[in-house]
Protein backbone atom coordinates (compact mmCIF):
# COMPACT_ATOMS: atom_id res chain seq x y z
CA UNK A 1 0.00 0.00 0.00
CA UNK A 2 1.47 3.41 -0.89
CA UNK A 3 2.00 5.84 1.96
CA UNK A 4 -0.84 8.27 2.30
CA UNK A 5 -0.27 11.97 2.69
CA UNK A 6 -2.77 14.65 3.58
CA UNK A 7 -2.13 18.29 2.72
CA UNK A 8 -4.34 20.82 4.50
CA UNK A 9 -4.62 24.21 2.83
CA UNK A 10 -6.52 27.21 4.15
CA UNK A 11 -6.38 29.98 1.59
CA UNK A 12 -5.55 33.30 3.24
CA UNK A 13 -5.73 35.37 0.06
CA UNK A 14 -4.66 35.45 -3.57
CA UNK A 15 -3.31 32.32 -5.25
CA UNK A 16 -0.08 31.36 -3.49
CA UNK A 17 -1.41 29.15 -0.70
CA UNK A 18 -3.36 27.03 -3.18
CA UNK A 19 -0.51 27.22 -5.71
CA UNK A 20 2.13 25.85 -3.36
CA UNK A 21 -0.12 23.10 -1.98
CA UNK A 22 -1.31 21.93 -5.39
CA UNK A 23 2.23 21.79 -6.71
CA UNK A 24 3.42 19.78 -3.73
CA UNK A 25 0.41 17.44 -3.89
CA UNK A 26 1.03 16.66 -7.57
CA UNK A 27 4.71 16.09 -7.06
CA UNK A 28 4.22 13.68 -4.16
CA UNK A 29 1.63 11.74 -6.15
CA UNK A 30 3.48 11.71 -9.49
CA UNK A 31 7.06 11.23 -8.36
CA UNK A 32 6.56 9.06 -5.28
CA UNK A 33 3.31 7.28 -6.05
CA UNK A 34 1.87 8.38 -2.70
CA UNK A 35 -1.84 8.37 -2.09
CA UNK A 36 -2.26 12.16 -1.72
CA UNK A 37 -5.35 14.03 -0.57
CA UNK A 38 -5.42 17.81 -0.75
CA UNK A 39 -7.95 19.34 1.64
CA UNK A 40 -8.62 22.92 0.60
CA UNK A 41 -11.20 25.42 1.84
CA UNK A 42 -11.28 27.74 -1.19
CA UNK A 43 -11.83 25.52 -4.20
CA UNK A 44 -12.63 28.47 -6.48
CA UNK A 45 -9.04 29.66 -6.12
CA UNK A 46 -7.73 26.21 -6.96
CA UNK A 47 -9.91 26.19 -10.04
CA UNK A 48 -8.18 29.32 -11.37
CA UNK A 49 -4.92 27.37 -11.35
CA UNK A 50 -6.40 24.05 -12.49
CA UNK A 51 -9.28 24.88 -14.86
CA UNK A 52 -10.40 21.22 -15.15
CA UNK A 53 -11.19 21.21 -11.43
CA UNK A 54 -14.95 21.05 -10.76
CA UNK A 55 -15.93 23.43 -7.96
CA UNK A 56 -19.39 21.89 -7.60
CA UNK A 57 -17.98 18.67 -6.14
CA UNK A 58 -16.90 18.18 -2.54
CA UNK A 59 -14.48 15.44 -3.42
CA UNK A 60 -12.84 14.54 -6.72
CA UNK A 61 -9.78 12.86 -8.17
CA UNK A 62 -7.74 15.03 -10.47
CA UNK A 63 -4.23 14.55 -11.86
CA UNK A 64 -3.57 11.61 -9.46
CA UNK A 65 -4.57 13.70 -6.41
CA UNK A 66 -7.77 13.45 -4.40
CA UNK A 67 -9.10 16.92 -3.67
CA UNK A 68 -11.54 17.34 -0.81
CA UNK A 69 -13.27 20.51 0.35
CA UNK A 70 -11.94 21.51 3.76
CA UNK A 71 -14.40 22.76 6.36
CA UNK A 72 -14.19 23.02 10.12
CA UNK A 73 -16.90 20.41 10.42
CA UNK A 74 -15.15 17.88 8.18
CA UNK A 75 -15.44 14.51 9.93
CA UNK A 76 -12.13 12.90 10.90
CA UNK A 77 -10.80 10.31 8.44
CA UNK A 78 -11.33 6.57 9.00
CA UNK A 79 -7.55 6.06 8.94
CA UNK A 80 -4.88 8.56 9.83
CA UNK A 81 -2.44 9.06 6.96
CA UNK A 82 1.32 8.59 7.23
CA UNK A 83 1.91 12.35 7.07
CA UNK A 84 -0.28 15.43 7.53
CA UNK A 85 1.11 18.59 5.96
CA UNK A 86 -0.39 21.53 7.79
CA UNK A 87 0.35 24.16 5.16
CA UNK A 88 1.36 27.54 6.55
CA UNK A 89 0.24 26.44 10.02
CA UNK A 90 -3.46 26.83 9.23
CA UNK A 91 -4.22 24.07 11.73
CA UNK A 92 -6.31 20.90 11.71
CA UNK A 93 -10.14 20.95 11.84
CA UNK A 94 -11.31 20.92 15.49
CA UNK A 95 -13.10 17.58 15.02
CA UNK A 96 -9.86 15.98 13.82
CA UNK A 97 -8.01 17.28 16.84
CA UNK A 98 -10.61 15.86 19.18
CA UNK A 99 -10.27 12.40 17.67
CA UNK A 100 -6.48 12.64 17.60
CA UNK A 101 -6.60 13.48 21.31
CA UNK A 102 -8.71 10.41 21.90
CA UNK A 103 -6.60 8.10 19.71
CA UNK A 104 -3.22 9.36 20.90
CA UNK A 105 -3.60 10.84 24.37
CA UNK A 106 -0.54 12.39 26.02
CA UNK A 107 -0.16 9.26 28.12
CA UNK A 108 0.12 6.93 25.09
CA UNK A 109 3.47 5.10 24.99
CA UNK A 110 5.37 6.56 22.05
CA UNK A 111 4.80 8.31 18.77
CA UNK A 112 4.47 6.33 15.57
CA UNK A 113 3.84 3.14 17.51
CA UNK A 114 0.62 1.21 17.21
CA UNK A 115 -1.08 2.54 20.24
CA UNK A 116 -4.74 1.81 20.12
CA UNK A 117 -7.83 0.76 18.30
CA UNK A 118 -10.70 2.68 16.82
CA UNK A 119 -13.43 0.45 15.50
CA UNK A 120 -11.61 -2.57 14.17
CA UNK A 121 -8.51 -0.74 13.05
CA UNK A 122 -5.11 -0.52 14.63
CA UNK A 123 -3.91 3.08 14.68
CA UNK A 124 -0.55 4.45 13.65
CA UNK A 125 0.15 8.01 14.61
CA UNK A 126 0.49 10.42 11.67
CA UNK A 127 3.50 12.68 11.40
CA UNK A 128 2.27 16.29 11.54
CA UNK A 129 4.41 18.71 9.57
CA UNK A 130 3.91 22.46 9.77
CA UNK A 131 5.01 23.70 6.37
CA UNK A 132 6.08 27.31 6.78
CA UNK A 133 6.47 30.21 4.34
CA UNK A 134 9.61 30.52 2.25
CA UNK A 135 12.25 32.93 3.47
CA UNK A 136 15.91 33.67 2.81
CA UNK A 137 16.42 34.92 6.35
CA UNK A 138 19.26 33.07 8.11
CA UNK A 139 17.24 32.31 11.27
CA UNK A 140 15.06 29.77 9.47
CA UNK A 141 18.04 27.38 9.41
CA UNK A 142 17.86 27.14 13.18
CA UNK A 143 14.10 26.56 13.16
CA UNK A 144 13.89 24.10 10.28
CA UNK A 145 13.14 20.57 11.45
CA UNK A 146 12.54 21.55 15.07
CA UNK A 147 10.07 19.46 17.04
CA UNK A 148 6.92 21.19 18.20
CA UNK A 149 4.94 18.54 20.12
CA UNK A 150 1.25 19.39 20.19
CA UNK A 151 0.19 19.91 23.82
CA UNK A 152 -2.70 17.48 24.04
CA UNK A 153 -1.80 14.78 21.52
CA UNK A 154 1.11 12.35 21.57
CA UNK A 155 2.06 12.48 17.91
CA UNK A 156 5.21 13.90 16.33
CA UNK A 157 5.00 17.44 14.95
CA UNK A 158 7.83 19.34 13.27
CA UNK A 159 8.43 22.67 11.57
CA UNK A 160 9.53 22.53 7.96
CA UNK A 161 10.95 25.74 6.47
CA UNK A 162 11.44 26.06 2.70
CA UNK A 163 14.62 27.94 1.91
CA UNK A 164 17.69 28.41 -0.24
CA UNK A 165 20.38 26.47 1.64
CA UNK A 166 21.14 22.85 2.50
CA UNK A 167 20.12 23.52 6.11
CA UNK A 168 16.51 24.35 5.13
CA UNK A 169 13.61 22.54 3.48
CA UNK A 170 14.63 23.66 -0.03
CA UNK A 171 12.49 24.83 -2.94
CA UNK A 172 9.66 23.16 -4.81
CA UNK A 173 10.93 21.83 -8.14
CA UNK A 174 9.52 18.92 -10.11
CA UNK A 175 12.01 16.32 -11.34
CA UNK A 176 11.49 17.13 -15.03
CA UNK A 177 10.99 20.89 -14.75
CA UNK A 178 14.39 22.07 -15.96
CA UNK A 179 14.46 19.63 -18.88
CA UNK A 180 11.02 20.84 -19.93
CA UNK A 181 12.21 24.44 -19.70
CA UNK A 182 15.31 23.73 -21.78
CA UNK A 183 13.32 21.90 -24.45
CA UNK A 184 10.90 24.84 -24.62
CA UNK A 185 13.71 27.38 -24.91
CA UNK A 186 15.51 25.39 -27.62
CA UNK A 187 12.52 25.76 -29.93
CA UNK A 188 11.65 29.30 -31.10
CA UNK A 189 8.56 27.88 -32.84
CA UNK A 190 7.22 26.54 -29.54
CA UNK A 191 7.66 29.98 -28.00
CA UNK A 192 5.90 31.63 -30.95
CA UNK A 193 3.04 29.14 -30.81
CA UNK A 194 2.70 29.75 -27.10
CA UNK A 195 2.54 33.52 -27.58
CA UNK A 196 -0.02 33.13 -30.34
CA UNK A 197 -2.15 30.93 -28.05
CA UNK A 198 -2.29 33.95 -25.72
CA UNK A 199 -3.43 36.19 -28.56
CA UNK A 200 -0.03 37.92 -28.68
CA UNK A 201 1.94 38.34 -31.89
CA UNK A 202 5.68 37.83 -31.70
CA UNK A 203 7.21 41.16 -30.65
CA UNK A 204 9.83 42.91 -32.81
CA UNK A 205 13.37 41.77 -32.07
CA UNK A 206 14.36 45.11 -30.43
CA UNK A 207 11.39 44.99 -28.00
CA UNK A 208 11.74 43.94 -24.39
CA UNK A 209 9.08 41.33 -23.51
CA UNK A 210 7.99 41.59 -19.88
CA UNK A 211 5.48 39.59 -17.82
CA UNK A 212 3.83 41.45 -14.98
CA UNK A 213 2.38 39.65 -11.96
CA UNK A 214 2.18 42.10 -9.09
CA UNK A 215 -0.07 43.58 -6.43
CA UNK A 216 -1.99 46.73 -7.40
CA UNK A 217 0.30 49.25 -5.73
CA UNK A 218 0.79 52.95 -6.26
CA UNK A 219 4.20 52.35 -7.83
CA UNK A 220 2.61 50.49 -10.76
CA UNK A 221 1.21 53.48 -12.71
CA UNK A 222 4.62 55.16 -12.32
CA UNK A 223 6.34 52.11 -13.71
CA UNK A 224 3.98 51.94 -16.69
CA UNK A 225 4.58 55.65 -17.39
CA UNK A 226 8.32 55.05 -17.21
CA UNK A 227 8.01 52.20 -19.71
CA UNK A 228 5.85 54.33 -22.01
CA UNK A 229 8.70 56.87 -22.11
CA UNK A 230 11.33 54.20 -22.73
CA UNK A 231 13.77 54.78 -25.67
CA UNK A 232 13.04 51.32 -27.09
CA UNK A 233 9.80 49.32 -27.47
CA UNK A 234 8.40 47.35 -24.58
CA UNK A 235 5.69 44.71 -24.65
CA UNK A 236 4.12 43.87 -21.32
CA UNK A 237 1.92 40.81 -20.77
CA UNK A 238 -0.38 41.04 -17.80
CA UNK A 239 -2.69 38.16 -16.81
CA UNK A 240 -6.36 38.93 -16.29
CA UNK A 241 -7.32 40.08 -12.82
CA UNK A 242 -3.80 41.21 -11.95
CA UNK A 243 -3.77 44.84 -10.80
CA UNK A 244 -7.16 45.34 -12.52
CA UNK A 245 -7.71 48.99 -11.60
CA UNK A 246 -4.39 50.20 -12.91
CA UNK A 247 -4.70 48.12 -16.04
CA UNK A 248 -8.18 49.51 -16.72
CA UNK A 249 -6.88 53.05 -16.32
CA UNK A 250 -4.08 52.30 -18.78
CA UNK A 251 -6.59 51.12 -21.37
CA UNK A 252 -8.55 54.33 -20.56
CA UNK A 253 -9.74 55.37 -24.03
CA UNK A 254 -10.52 51.84 -24.97
CA UNK A 255 -12.95 50.19 -22.56
CA UNK A 256 -12.72 46.41 -22.79
CA UNK A 257 -9.47 46.55 -24.76
CA UNK A 258 -6.95 43.79 -24.30
CA UNK A 259 -4.11 45.61 -26.07
CA UNK A 260 -3.25 49.28 -25.76
CA UNK A 261 -0.16 51.25 -26.75
CA UNK A 262 1.08 54.42 -25.05
CA UNK A 263 4.43 55.72 -26.27
CA UNK A 264 6.90 52.83 -26.34
CA UNK A 265 4.76 50.54 -24.23
CA UNK A 266 2.24 48.03 -25.51
CA UNK A 267 0.24 46.49 -22.70
CA UNK A 268 -1.44 43.15 -23.48
CA UNK A 269 -4.04 41.71 -21.18
CA UNK A 270 -3.74 37.93 -21.43
CA UNK A 271 -5.91 35.22 -19.85
CA UNK A 272 -5.13 34.04 -16.34
CA UNK A 273 -3.16 30.90 -17.15
CA UNK A 274 -3.36 27.35 -15.84
CA UNK A 275 -0.45 26.83 -13.46
CA UNK A 276 1.54 24.72 -15.95
CA UNK A 277 1.26 27.44 -18.61
CA UNK A 278 2.36 30.10 -16.16
CA UNK A 279 5.85 28.51 -16.26
CA UNK A 280 5.85 28.86 -20.04
CA UNK A 281 5.04 32.52 -19.72
CA UNK A 282 8.08 32.99 -17.47
CA UNK A 283 10.30 31.03 -19.85
CA UNK A 284 9.06 33.13 -22.79
CA UNK A 285 9.71 36.63 -21.44
CA UNK A 286 12.96 38.59 -21.17
CA UNK A 287 12.07 39.92 -17.73
CA UNK A 288 9.47 38.68 -15.24
CA UNK A 289 7.81 40.57 -12.44
CA UNK A 290 6.67 38.06 -9.83
CA UNK A 291 5.28 38.22 -6.33
CA UNK A 292 4.41 36.23 -3.18
CA UNK A 293 6.05 32.83 -2.98
CA UNK A 294 5.24 30.38 -5.73
CA UNK A 295 5.70 32.64 -8.78
CA UNK A 296 8.87 33.94 -7.12
CA UNK A 297 10.31 30.40 -7.03
CA UNK A 298 9.16 29.60 -10.56
CA UNK A 299 10.85 32.76 -11.86
CA UNK A 300 14.10 31.49 -10.38
CA UNK A 301 13.74 28.13 -12.15
CA UNK A 302 12.98 30.01 -15.37
CA UNK A 303 16.59 31.23 -15.14
CA UNK A 304 15.53 34.59 -16.57
CA UNK A 305 15.90 38.06 -15.01
CA UNK A 306 13.11 38.77 -12.53
CA UNK A 307 11.97 41.39 -10.05
CA UNK A 308 10.31 40.13 -6.88
CA UNK A 309 7.50 41.83 -5.01
CA UNK A 310 7.09 40.30 -1.56
CA UNK A 311 3.69 39.70 -0.01
CA UNK A 312 2.98 42.95 1.84
CA UNK A 313 3.11 42.82 5.60
CA UNK A 314 2.18 45.32 8.26
CA UNK A 315 4.76 47.96 9.11
CA UNK A 316 6.68 47.01 5.97
CA UNK A 317 7.94 43.81 7.64
CA UNK A 318 8.29 42.31 4.16
CA UNK A 319 11.30 44.55 3.53
CA UNK A 320 13.37 42.33 5.82
CA UNK A 321 12.51 39.37 3.60
CA UNK A 322 13.43 41.36 0.51
CA UNK A 323 16.81 42.35 1.92
CA UNK A 324 17.55 38.81 3.10
CA UNK A 325 16.84 37.45 -0.36
CA UNK A 326 18.81 40.12 -2.22
CA UNK A 327 21.80 39.59 0.06
CA UNK A 328 21.79 35.87 -0.68
CA UNK A 329 20.92 36.14 -4.38
CA UNK A 330 23.44 38.83 -5.19
CA UNK A 331 26.27 37.66 -2.91
CA UNK A 332 28.66 36.97 -5.80
CA UNK A 333 27.19 39.43 -8.34
CA UNK A 334 29.23 42.31 -9.82
CA UNK A 335 28.78 45.56 -7.86
CA UNK A 336 26.89 47.41 -10.61
CA UNK A 337 24.35 44.63 -10.89
CA UNK A 338 24.02 44.41 -7.12
CA UNK A 339 23.26 48.11 -6.85
CA UNK A 340 20.87 48.19 -9.79
CA UNK A 341 18.71 45.25 -8.76
CA UNK A 342 18.74 46.18 -5.08
CA UNK A 343 17.72 49.80 -5.77
CA UNK A 344 14.95 48.83 -8.12
CA UNK A 345 13.59 46.02 -5.94
CA UNK A 346 13.56 48.25 -2.86
CA UNK A 347 11.75 51.01 -4.75
CA UNK A 348 9.23 48.42 -6.01
CA UNK A 349 8.57 47.06 -2.52
CA UNK A 350 8.93 50.03 -0.22
CA UNK A 351 6.01 52.44 -0.14
CA UNK A 352 8.35 55.17 1.00
CA UNK A 353 10.60 54.78 -2.03
CA UNK A 354 8.18 54.54 -4.91
CA UNK A 355 9.28 57.89 -6.32
CA UNK A 356 12.61 56.27 -7.07
CA UNK A 357 11.08 53.81 -9.56
CA UNK A 358 11.64 56.01 -12.61
CA UNK A 359 15.30 56.66 -11.75
CA UNK A 360 16.04 53.05 -10.82
CA UNK A 361 14.63 51.60 -14.07
CA UNK A 362 17.33 52.77 -16.57
CA UNK A 363 20.10 51.37 -14.34
CA UNK A 364 18.31 48.04 -14.12
CA UNK A 365 17.85 47.87 -17.87
CA UNK A 366 21.53 48.58 -18.39
CA UNK A 367 22.32 45.59 -16.21
CA UNK A 368 19.86 43.24 -17.92
CA UNK A 369 22.50 41.18 -19.80
CA UNK A 370 24.49 40.74 -16.58
CA UNK A 371 21.30 39.85 -14.75
CA UNK A 372 20.45 37.24 -17.40
CA UNK A 373 23.81 35.54 -16.85
CA UNK A 374 23.44 35.80 -13.10
CA UNK A 375 19.94 34.31 -13.02
CA UNK A 376 21.15 31.39 -15.10
CA UNK A 377 24.02 30.65 -12.71
CA UNK A 378 21.75 31.02 -9.68
CA UNK A 379 19.23 28.51 -11.09
CA UNK A 380 22.04 26.09 -11.88
CA UNK A 381 23.50 26.31 -8.38
CA UNK A 382 20.14 25.97 -6.68
CA UNK A 383 19.17 22.99 -8.83
CA UNK A 384 22.09 20.97 -7.45
CA UNK A 385 20.36 20.92 -4.09
CA UNK A 386 17.58 18.47 -3.22
CA UNK A 387 14.14 19.88 -3.89
CA UNK A 388 11.51 20.47 -1.21
CA UNK A 389 9.53 17.27 -1.85
CA UNK A 390 12.71 15.17 -1.73
CA UNK A 391 13.71 16.74 1.58
CA UNK A 392 10.24 16.36 3.01
CA UNK A 393 10.06 12.68 2.09
CA UNK A 394 13.58 12.07 3.43
CA UNK A 395 12.77 13.95 6.66
CA UNK A 396 9.61 11.95 7.33
CA UNK A 397 11.32 8.72 6.35
CA UNK A 398 14.32 9.21 8.64
CA UNK A 399 12.08 10.30 11.45
CA UNK A 400 9.88 7.22 11.20
CA UNK A 401 12.97 4.95 11.16
CA UNK A 402 14.39 6.64 14.27
CA UNK A 403 11.15 6.15 16.13
CA UNK A 404 10.60 3.01 18.16
O1 LIG B 1 -0.96 35.20 -5.51
P1 LIG B 1 0.16 35.42 -4.59
O2 LIG B 1 0.36 36.79 -4.14
O3 LIG B 1 -0.06 34.47 -3.41
C1 LIG B 1 0.36 34.44 -2.10
C2 LIG B 1 -0.79 34.64 -1.20
O4 LIG B 1 -1.03 35.99 -1.08
C3 LIG B 1 -0.53 34.04 0.13
O5 LIG B 1 -1.47 34.43 1.10
C4 LIG B 1 0.87 34.29 0.59
O6 LIG B 1 1.06 33.51 1.68
C5 LIG B 1 1.85 33.92 -0.46
O7 LIG B 1 1.58 34.66 -1.64
C6 LIG B 1 3.27 34.16 -0.05
O8 LIG B 1 1.56 34.96 -5.27
P2 LIG B 1 2.24 33.54 -5.52
O9 LIG B 1 2.70 32.93 -4.23
O10 LIG B 1 3.25 33.75 -6.52
O11 LIG B 1 1.10 32.62 -6.12
C7 LIG B 1 0.59 32.79 -7.39
C8 LIG B 1 0.16 31.46 -7.98
O12 LIG B 1 -0.67 31.69 -9.09
C9 LIG B 1 1.34 30.62 -8.46
O13 LIG B 1 1.10 29.27 -8.18
C10 LIG B 1 1.32 30.86 -9.96
C11 LIG B 1 -0.15 30.98 -10.22
N1 LIG B 1 -0.55 31.68 -11.45
C12 LIG B 1 -1.11 30.94 -12.46
O14 LIG B 1 -1.23 29.72 -12.36
N2 LIG B 1 -1.51 31.59 -13.59
C13 LIG B 1 -1.38 32.92 -13.76
O15 LIG B 1 -1.77 33.46 -14.81
C14 LIG B 1 -0.79 33.67 -12.69
C15 LIG B 1 -0.61 35.15 -12.86
C16 LIG B 1 -0.39 33.02 -11.56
Amino acid sequence: MPASWFILCRVVDHYGDAGVCWRLARQLAHEYGFDVTLFIDDTATLQRLVPTFDVTQNCQRIDCVTVQRLTDTLPPPAFWPTVIIDAFGGGLPPSWLMVLERDFPPSSPSPLERVGERGNYNLIAPHWIILEYLSAEPWIETMHGLASPPPSVNIPRHFFFPGFTEATGGLLRERTLLDERDAFLRSPETRHTFLESLGVSVPPSDALLVSLFCYDISALPMLLDTWAASPSPMVCLIPENVAPETVQRFHRADVGATRTTHGSLTLHAIPFLPQTDFDRLLWTCDLNFVRGEDSFVRAQWAAKPFVWQAYRQEEQAHLTKIDAFLTRYLADAPDNLKTALTDFTRAWNDEQQINRIADAWPSLIKQLPALATHSHHWAQRQSVQMNLAQRLVAFCDVFSKLSP
